[in-house]
């Protein structure tokens, strides 16, 4: 999984916005946000996913195929969902099994957009309370494992005052050590 700030240029989601030159970012920085990550070959995966998923309590998962094939009507929408910047209050785990796109996550507090671009292999863990979106890349597709903790309360908050002190929202800043 690479990392580095996004440009903010005006144009397609879907273009890599790599800054010239790239800012890459460190797994210090992502350790920081509590943004967790491994790399887990595809092929066998199910031994080392069913290991992270015990210790940290993932109990339910399915499988998301986004793309035009995969979503049929809701495509667009979901497109459209998926890159609204929000937050849940439960972490977002994603276990790339092929395609690929970018998570984007917001640096606090410096309110900078970080990219992950994930491909597979990729099991991310986006934590609660964090801002963030997703778009697919150019290739316009990917499949991936969507991992669910007991009682799943993923849905999305999108940026606002009112997230702004979600409870979630706001441990999530003292839990990293920025002050709301
Ligand atoms: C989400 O909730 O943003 C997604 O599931 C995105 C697609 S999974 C790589
Ligand atoms: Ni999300």
């Amino acid at each position: 999984m690479r990392a580095y700030y996004y440009d903010n240029l005006p144009g397609d989601q879907r273009l890599p916005h790599d800054y010239v030159p790239s800012r890459p970012v460190s797994k210090e920085t992502l350790d920081r946000l509590n943004v967790k990550y491994w790399t887990i070959p595809v092929e066998g995966y199910e031994t080392r996913v069913d290991e992270i998923a015990k210790e940290r309590g993932y109990k339910n998962r399915d499988m998301i195929n986004v793309s035009k094939e995969g979503l049929g009507e809701i495509y667009e929408d979901k497109i459209k969902t998926f890159f609204q910047e929000h937050m849940h209050e439960d972490e977002e785990i994603r276990y790339i099994l092929s395609g690929s796109g970018f998570f984007d996550v917001r640096e606090s507090p410096s309110d900078e957009w970080i990219r992950l671009a994930v491909e597979p292999g990729d099991l991310v863990v986006i934590p609660a309370g964090i801002y963030h979106r997703f778009t697919l890349d150019e290739k316009n597709q990917i499949k991936a494992l969507r991992l669910f903790q007991d009682e799943p309360k993923w849905v999305p908050h999108n940026r606002s005052s009112e997230t702004d002190v979600n409870p979630h929202r706001v441990e999530y800043l003292k839990s990293i050590g920025v002050s709301a």
